[in-house]
């Protein structure tokens, strides 16, 4: 800018002298030449003695000399020959910029007299400058869902030559997305414009490299190129995708410890940057199985929360989602199958119990009612129920899960009065678990021995002691009834011993006429005086629905009122069980037309 303005300053300081000077002297005549920049030193441009008509001989005599109006020199005179020659090279771009034509002006001037010629020289263009990029490479971001048809304005490159030498032309490397465009701007330069032809995909190219060229209209044409970096930027167009559609199946056992990993699942999302970043979750699940499972958001794991148990839930469905960082989202499920594992032993429920039960009570009479269950699945689940196989007892499968143990034969007390029986139940699984209930069946007495031994029936015994010696020590007992009573005739009723204290029952006793009668026992030493203590003696008497009233009375048929036979328990306070009800028996049946079995139950088995 500096030496062009410094150039028009000096050009106009020149031309106002030619103006002052041409007013004056100057001739019409103005003679035109023409050269090609650069051309070597001394090249002949004309000759100009001939041109202005002038002879060569004027030419040292009067002084002849050229002067430019940029008062360089460009040009030289032969004054022998009178040729124009060039004094330099002549850069067009330099003296002209890009003004066309480039002319440059100068005088002859002559002496005696003074005389001016004007003439121009007219400097032309070569093709000696190609065109150029300011820089090396040009960086443009596009975002992959930019629409076809997008024009994007390019730098344009520049070329100091002129007309057709400068830049005519503008092309692209061959790609598929895009090509240019070339737009006239007002002021006669080109710009270059990429115009996209084809969609973009970052996930399928996330960066093209082009090259740009520039070309002029020389010939040959010269060119200039730079580089066009073209970044696809991503747009969040991809939703993630599980790997497993639609479920990922997968099987625990149900003692699976917590913390231990269930499934592992994993997405994928084509786009990049944040849009690409996954974070999974549950979605829309129950509390079940929140409180169960959890899951990592980053890795996708799930793992364990809590225990499992077969059963309680044998299966789940768990929703899953992944969220990419634009909130689109893809989902899946897992289903979880709790596998069962043998973990839980066979149950026995006892339903009912009877116990005692009477001696030579008919077979197959039911003893217990229990039924067994095991929580397990399939062979976990399978039982198989036993006993020992000594004992007079049969199991009997019932209904479903419900079995039955009954007597195999009539059983008797004065052989055996009192039975351990073990149910076993055991299951099929791995390991094989077995629950065991033991079970204590006593068997009751029934009057199945002579009758009439009733009036010698031993019903316990008194003992007191003394702690003297001898005579003093020898105790004698003695019944204290009360005054007679005709409901009661006790003295006919029971008996002692006097020197044992054995008591006995005299006659058969009716549960129906006397529930329980008491009396007095005296235990008297021998000594002199005699002492004595006095205890109170309380008998219960039991119902019992025997089935032998033939053995007491005269042969009875089934119309006949029942007569029953009476077991007894005698009991003293001290005598009782703790925790045991101090008689079994149930009340008789009314109208008892025909005697059922004996069904007395305790509280307890082994009362
Ligand atoms: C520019 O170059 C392209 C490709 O070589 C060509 O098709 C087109 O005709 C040229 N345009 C001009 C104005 O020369
Ligand atoms: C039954 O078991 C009890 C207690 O274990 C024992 O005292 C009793 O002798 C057993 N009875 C029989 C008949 O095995
Ligand atoms: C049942 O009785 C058997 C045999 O007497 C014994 O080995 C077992 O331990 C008892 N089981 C239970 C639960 O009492
Ligand atoms: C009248 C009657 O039926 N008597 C019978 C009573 O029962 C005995 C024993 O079962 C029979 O022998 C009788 O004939």
């Amino acid at each position: 800018m500096e030496i062009k303005g410094e150039l028009a300053l000096r050009k106009r300081q020149v031309l106002i002298l030619f103006v002052l000077l041409g007013l004056s002297q100057a001739g019409p005549e103005s003679v035109l030449y023409s050269v090609a920049e650069e051309t070597e030193v001394g090249s002949f441009v004309g000759n100009l003695a001939r041109d202005l008509g002038l002879g060569v001989e004027e030419l040292s005599s009067r002084e002849a000399r050229v002067v430019s109006d940029d008062n360089e020199k460009h040009l030289q005179l032969d004054l022998l020959t009178g040729d124009l020659l060039l004094n330099e090279k002549l850069d067009r771009e330099e003296l002209c910029g890009s003004t066309e034509p480039c002319v440059l002006h100068f005088q002859m001037v002559l002496e005696n007299p003074l005389q001016f010629f004007r003439a121009e020289l007219h400097v032309k263009d070569i093709n000696d400058h190609s065109p150029m990029f300011l820089d090396k490479q040009i960086l443009i971001k596009i975002s992959e869902s930019t629409s076809i048809g997008t024009t994007f304005l390019l730098e344009s490159a520049q070329d100091l030559d002129v007309g057709t030498n400068s830049l005519q032309n503008y092309t692209i490397s061959p790609n598929s997305h895009f090509y240019i465009k070339i737009r006239d701007s007002s002021d006669g330069k080109l710009y270059p414009e990429l115009v996209l032809d084809r969609a973009l995909d970052h996930e399928e190219e996330p960066e093209l490299t082009l090259t740009l060229t520039a070309l002029d209209g020389g010939s040959p044409p010269r060119s200039g190129t730079t580089l066009v970096l073209i970044k696809v930027l991503d747009i969040n167009d991809n939703a993630p995708q599980f790997f497993e559609r639609p479920v990922y199946e997968v099987q625990v056992p149900e003692n699976s410890p917590v913390d231990s990993l269930v499934v592992r699942v994993s997405a994928t999302d084509l786009d990049a940057g944040i849009y690409g970043e996954l974070s999974y979750s549950f979605s829309h699940v129950s509390t079940d199985i929140r409180k169960t499972f959890e899951i990592h958001s980053v890795s996708g794991e799930i793992h364990l929360k809590a225990l499992l148990d077969f059963e309680l839930i044998q299966s789940y469905t768990i929703n899953i989602q992944a969220i990419d960082g634009g909130s689109l989202s893809g989902k899946s499920a897992i289903l979880v199958q709790v596998v069962d594992v043998n973990d839980n032993a066979p149950e026995i429920v006892m339903t009912s119990l009877t116990s005692p039960i009477p001696e030579n009570s008919s077979p197959e009479m039911v003893v217990a009612i229990f039924s067994v269950r095991d929580q397990d699945a399939g062979d976990n689940g399978r039982m198989v129920c036993s006993i020992q196989d000594d004992l007079p007892f049969l199991l009997k499968p019932t209904f479903k899960n419900f079995y039955t143990l009954v007597t195999e034969v009539p059983l008797d007390r004065e052989r055996q009065a009192e039975y351990n029986i073990t149910i076993t139940v055991t299951d099929l699984g791995t390991p094989r678990l077995k629950t065991q209930l033991n079970l204590t069946v006593t068997v009751s007495d029934v009057n199945d021995n002579a009758p009439n031994n009733s009036p010698a029936l031993h019903i316990g015994s008194v003992s007191a002691t003394d702690r003297d010696a001898g005579a003093n020590a020898q105790v004698t007992y003695s019944l204290l009834l009360p005054p007679h009573d005709p409901h009661l005739p006790l003295a006919s009723l029971v008996s002692i011993n006097a020197d044992n204290g054995q008591l006995f029952a005299l006659r058969a006793l009716d549960y129906e006429a006397l529930q329980a009668f008491e009396f007095g026992v005296r235990a008297a030493d021998r000594g002199s005086p005699a002492l004595s203590s006095q205890a109170l003696v309380r008998v219960l008497v039991v119902d019992d629905n025997d089935n032998a009233p033939f053995v007491l009375y005269p042969l009875q048929n089934g119309s006949a009122p029942c007569t029953e036979l009476v077991w007894w328990r005698w009991t003293a306070t001290r005598a009782r069980t703790p925790g045991c009800r101090t008689s079994c028996s149930r009340p008789r049946s009314p109208g008892c037309s025909a005697c059922g079995r004996t069904t007395a139950r305790c509280a307890r088995p082994g009362c």
